[in-house]
């Protein structure tokens, strides 16, 4: 708090001076002075009440879920106050009077209040309550497997390791149980977050969500249609031969067209490369020898060295970094995430760790979105800016160091794997695809695809599933191990569907995105092979990276884009990276049956 205040009375003293005390600028910036202090004030009582309600799901306590409906209607309240809206309008109808930074916290102001307009304020209760009602059923559910309670974490081990297909089988299914209770608050809350939004001249909630890019529903689509289009040649050849080789793992020699979903080692079949083991570069098998509070402090140690600060104390002591008990009475989120507590220095993760390589990525990953909170909180960003250059850059720059702490390189600096063992570069580079590319065909086609037709096109509740398994079929080349009727949800088992909602592009764009810098990096950095880097200990990596992070969303992400890759959001990067795979993958599938399309 008090560097907010601080930042304000500079702001104000520097504005008065630089623009001879311009009018129009001072009163928008009491305006938004005023604003951000009763913002911040709310927000970091809606992120405890949050914290709470995450980390504390008790199954018939519904003390934490009605206390964070509380903070949540007050910070709606407020943001979508008509007072709030008629301001940020009025002093936006003086734009050109205003600077570039206010402009930009306006626009945010505005963006915030059509999610809660105060015109339709019941309406925004409603959404909030079931909102929250949704999170406590997603994560106080019980997963059970045959009679035992386990965890999302105990199904995705099965999922991983297991080659008796009966018993994968059983963990999928148990894995789809949830679903069926989330249907109907998913269909309430469709319609819920549709009319809300809708109060203020939007289409619906997607073209919402889509338009803090600054981007139409179309062009979003397009987008994701024109990423998977780049990739979609290689996508087919990981495809034909993921088909063979599962087959020849669960010792059948019937070779299904479509991959049955109990056969990939993921819930969604959103990353496969748990599928293949690279001898000599075995993360699995290192970390088992570790503990899962080395693979967190593993992670920051990464940042560390190049040049980040190491994370406050706070982070130790306040965040939720490993899982309970998988009977426990008490249960938390199972999803990963970060959180900027008072958008100051109160970062915490909220995550449940075990020593495996997917949770090695993960950490990584959440401590990109727990650094670039830090870097961002400084006094050049005003609080209502704390954000990422967009959200995919907020999801980039973590995966980012994720995947580079799995290249050979690193991990042989590391003393993790030795690096005079002999590794198959072909079959490192095919466990990376299997990851990556694999994930564009998820991300881009199944959840992008689901999400506009539920919000846009009001998607009937008696399509759900069948819609969800239609794209599954056709963008990942999927299907289920056996008709799955409407009693089903199998998109709610995604959480994102349920409290990320409409959003899921982000992650589509920042993997190619990633690739894009990371490649950058790796060239013109570091002067190495992007298949073989060792990010450890350089600085101007750090610097670079935080030269990304610093301004938050002070700046324009297709400037920073421009800045920091020099080129416009492809998968160019990304294809040159798996190139050398292309050939090997048609050898392998040479007299295979191809079963998907030869075009998307
Ligand atoms: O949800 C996440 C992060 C949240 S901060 C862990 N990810 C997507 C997912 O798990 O589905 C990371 C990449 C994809
Ligand atoms: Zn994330």
């Amino acid at each position: 708090m008090k560097n907010i205040l601080s930042f304000s009375v500079i702001a104000a003293v520097m504005l008065a001076s630089c623009n001879g005390g311009g009018g129009t600028q001072k009163e928008a910036q009491d305006f938004i002075d005023k604003y951000t202090k009763e913002y911040v004030k709310l927000y970091t009582n809606e992120q405890e009440a949050q914290w709470k309600s995450n980390t504390e799901i008790k199954k018939d306590d519904s003390s934490n879920t009605l206390a964070a409906q509380k903070a949540d209607e007050e910070m709606a309240a407020f943001t979508g106050s008509k007072e709030n809206i008629e301001n940020a309008k009025r002093y936006l109808e003086k734009k050109s009077e205003l600077t570039p930074i206010q402009v930009r916290e306006l626009n945010y102001i505005l963006y915030n209040a059509a999610n809660n307009p105060q015109t339709v304020a019941d309406l925004v209760k409603q959404r909030i309550k079931a909102e929250n009602e949704q999170t406590q059923k997603l994560y106080g559910f019980q997963y059970m497997l045959e009679d035992k309670k386990v965890s999302t974490n105990d199904l995705d081990d099965v999922l991983k390791k297991e080659t008796n297909v009966n018993k994968r089988l059983a963990a999928w299914e148990a894995s789809k149980e949830v679903g069926k209770t989330l249907k109907g608050g998913l269909v309430n809350l469709r319609e819920l977050r549709n009319k809300t939004v809708q109060a203020l001249g939007y289409h619906d909630f997607f073209t919402y969500q889509v338009s803090d890019y600054g981007m139409t529903t179309d062009e979003m689509m397009q987008t994701m249609d024109r990423l998977m289009k780049e990739l979609y040649p290689l996508y087919r050849e990981l495809h034909t031969w993921m088909r063979y080789e599962m087959a020849h793992k669960y010792g059948t020699m019937d070779v299904p067209d479509y991959l049955p979903a109990h056969w990939l080692p993921n819930r969604w079949g959103q990353d496969w490369s748990a599928a293949v083991t690279v001898e000599g570069v075995n993360l699995d098998s290192v970390l088992k020898a570790k503990s899962a509070e080395w693979i967190v402090k593993d992670g920051e140690d990464m940042y560390v060295s190049l040049g980040f600060p190491k994370l406050p104390k706070t982070f130790w002591d306040k965040s939720s970094l490993y899982p309970y008990p998988a009977d426990s009475a008490v249960k938390k989120n199972n999803h990963a995430s970060a959180w900027h507590m008072d958008l100051n220095h109160d970062v915490r993760s909220l995550m449940s760790v075990e020593p495996n390589a997917e949770w090695f990525e993960t950490a990584h990953h959440e401590l990109g979105h727990i650094y670039y909170y830090l870097t961002y909180t400084n006094d050049q960003v005003p609080p209502l800016l704390r954000q990422g250059a967009n959200r995919a850059y907020h999801e980039a720059l973590g995966t980012m160091m994720g995947l580079a702490a799995m290249q050979k390189p690193f991990l042989a600096g590391r003393g993790l794997i030795d690096g005079n063992a002999k590794t198959d570069s072909i079959q490192a580079l095919l466990k990376e695809a299997l990851n990556s590319v694999v994930f564009i065909f998820f991300s881009s086609g199944t959840m992008s695809n689901f999400e506009k037709a539920m919000y846009v096109d009001n998607l009937s509740p008696d399509q759900f599933n069948a819609k969800w398994w239609e794209l599954a079929k056709k963008y990942q080349g999927i299907v289920p191990p056996s008709p799955r009727g409407e009693e089903y949800c199998d998109a709610a088992t995604k959480t994102h569907i349920n409290d990320d909602p409409a959003q899921y592009y982000d992650y589509a764009l920042s993997y190619v995105l990633l690739y894009q810098l990371h490649n950058h990096i790796a060239k013109d950095i570091l002067h190495q092979d992007p298949r073989a880097t060792n990010y450890y200990g350089h600085k101007e990596v750090g610097d670079f990276i935080r030269k990304i992070m610093q301004p938050g969303a002070s700046k324009d992400w297709r400037e920073v884009l421009k800045e920091s890759t020099g080129d416009e959001l492809n998968a160019k990067a990304m294809l040159d990276y798996f190139q050398p795979l292309v050939n090997w993958l048609k050898e392998q599938n040479k007299g295979r049956k191809y079963t998907l399309p030869e075009t998307l």
